[in-house]
């Protein structure tokens, strides 16, 4: 395998919006980005994916773009984000932006104009068909709920098609003029000095045409996206095309968000040569999950966790690098999903993140995650901002549930989890901002912030630390970048194991998910202790005693 400059990097997404706020109005901006480089540095990570800054009614928190090309002012300016490229580069790191071309916001002047004309050039860049309330194209259900198709304003007898917001339109991808655009526009901000993207929901940009009816699968007589998506044959042609004029001229580094591929598609997407370098493994995030809606989900068990990962560290081996994740901005905190309650303290936190971090792939660390932070508990549904979760509580209730039952489903899968400020220290809203933040600040920041943790050589941001120089050891480093990966004991129930090797050299990452401590028998030839997140294990006769919720890498 060809080696690339990417392959052995640690990656970190930030979530503007609530991660530093510069200039005290309560929303984070490039300026609180800029002034936090040199910790992101300590911490150890290279790559930075920026969720969406562009210009935006916020309808679904930036991923509603109406400019591609300018930064919102709540953020900055565009020079602002030339300096935290230049401050970034000169820190030998590297920056992403998010790429949301699926659709844009109904307040883009493509849209704008397409309301003016849906005739002209730019209603070609949409979906738009006549119908009426009655007789819709299809009866797909929007991600965020209701139809897909909303009657184009000042157009009764016209609809557009958003699969996700109704102040989201679907783009026309079948459009070579449109395809044209949205390249150009990558270019100019490769140009600029961008390092790359991460690509936004990119598998909808293929529709099943022409539109259809599936069979309804909930009261609302609606059937879910995954229906047509799945039946959407040819993204790889627009995937190959961005690729080859928009990207590979610059080098662009690139990482999916893509579900529900198929398994001999993987080649393709992130092979050698392949659409994307990287792309997100979303095998613990879907586990559990069903297309009827939040109370039908169940949880995940550290077992099920465990075959997730090795069936996807299995179906991938040999293929490419896909990008670890523990949680993201549209996920619960991942402490809270993947630990048990009993683990949820700052030993079983750290036993996660050893788990996924020395997996094959790209590891990838959410703002706040090296902290420890968890999700939010919720008293009222006035205190949810996440649209997602707005329109699971009303098909909760729909269904029957209680309010408070439609708030405990939120408080498990809400994205808000995810989206509260950064804890930076135990001041006033976090230290986050001087003003009022524009998300409630978890409660539990007085004991989980960094400043508190940055001062504790034994806390879960200091452990997070070990971990990304234990990952660029001259020494170990080849085997965590190239190494195989093979369970080790994966028949041992709450045993989390496996070991990683690379031309000889061996590392078995050992994980006790289970409230009993256990003895593990060690390979002939391990005698060194890598990492503990006990730091108590000892190594003797050929074996190890790991107690409850410990683990050790070794080699
Ligand atoms: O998410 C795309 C996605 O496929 C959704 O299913 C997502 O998991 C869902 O919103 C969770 O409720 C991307 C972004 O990550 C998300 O923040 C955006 O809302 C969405 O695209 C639309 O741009
Ligand atoms: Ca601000």
């Amino acid at each position: 395998m060809e080696r690339k400059w990417w392959h052995d990097k640690i990656c970190y997404q930030i979530y503007p919006k609530s991660f530093c706020d510069g200039n005290g109005d309560g929303i984070g901006d490039l300026a609180g980005i800029i002034s936090k480089l040199d910790y992101l540095k300590d911490l150890g990570v290279d790559i930075l994916w920026l969720s969406p800054i562009y210009p935006s009614p916020f309808a679904d928190q930036g991923y509603d773009i109406s400019d591609y090309q300018n930064i919102d002012p709540k953020f900055g300016t565009l020079e602002e984000m030339d300096t935290l490229l230049k401050e970034a580069h000169a820190r030998e790191m590297y920056v992403l932006m998010d790429l949301v071309v699926n659709h844009c916001s109904d307040e883009h002047q493509w849209f704008q104009e397409a309301i003016k004309d849906p005739y002209g050039k730019y209603g070609k860049y949409f979906y738009i068909e006549k119908a009426d309330a009655e007789h819709l194209p299809c009866n797909w259900r929007a991600y965020f709920g209701g139809p897909v198709w909303e009657p184009l304003p000042g157009h009764p007898d016209l609809y557009y098609l958003h699969v996700f917001h109704k102040k989201q339109p679907d783009l026309n991808w079948e459009n070579p003029e449109l395809r044209r655009e949205i390249y150009d526009m990558v270019s100019w901000w490769m140009k600029r000095g961008l390092d790359g993207f991460r690509l936004d929901a990119i598998i909808n940009i293929k529709k099943a045409l022409p539109f259809k009816d599936y069979p309804a699968d909930r009261p609302d007589g609606l059937c879910s996206i995954h229906n047509e998506l799945h039946e959407a044959h040819g993204v790889g042609d627009f995937l190959g095309e961005l690729r080859d004029e928009a990207f590979a001229p610059y080098g662009a580094f690139t990482v999916g968000e893509v579900f529900n591929e198929k398994d001999e598609e993987l080649p393709d997407f992130i092979g050698e040569n392949g659409y994307f370098c990287s792309m997100f493994d979303f095998s613990g995030t879907v586990f559990g999950q069903t297309q009827l809606g939040w109370h039908t989900f169940t949880d995940i068990t550290p077992e099920d966790y465990k075959d997730c990962i090795f069936a996807t560290q299995k179906r991938v081996s040999g293929i490419g690098f896909l990008s670890n994740i523990i949680e993201n901005h549209d996920e619960p905190r991942g402490v809270s999903r993947y630990l048990p309650a009993e683990a949820r303290t700052p030993a079983g936190k750290k036993l996660l993140a050893m788990t996924y971090f020395l997996l094959r792939g790209l590891p990838w660390i959410y703002q706040g995650q090296e902290l420890g932070m968890e999700n939010l508990k919720l008293n009222s549904i006035d205190e949810v901002d996440d649209i997602s979760s707005l329109d699971s509580f009303k098909t909760s209730i729909e269904h029957g549930l209680s309010e408070r039952e439609a708030l405990d489903l939120i408080e498990k899968h809400g994205r808000d989890n995810a989206r509260t400020p950064f804890q930076w220290s135990s001041a006033k809203n976090a230290g986050f901002t001087t003003g009022t933040p524009w998300l409630h600040v978890n409660p539990n920041y007085k004991e989980i912030n960094l400043e508190a943790e940055a001062n504790d050589p034994s806390s879960v941001f200091n452990f997070y630390k070990k971990l990304t120089r234990l990952r660029k050891d001259p020494a170990v480093k080849d085997v965590f970048v190239y190494g195989t990966f093979t369970p080790y004991l994966p028949e041992e129930k709450d045993l989390f194991a496996y070991v990683r090797e690379y031309e000889g050299k061996k590392i078995y990452v050992l994980a006790n998910y289970s409230s009993t401590p256990r003895t593990v028998k060690l390979p002939e030839g391990v005698t060194e202790i890598l990492l503990d997140n006990l730091d108590s294990a000892v190594l003797e006769n050929g074996s190890v005693t790991l107690q409850a919720y410990q683990g050790v890498v070794v080699k």
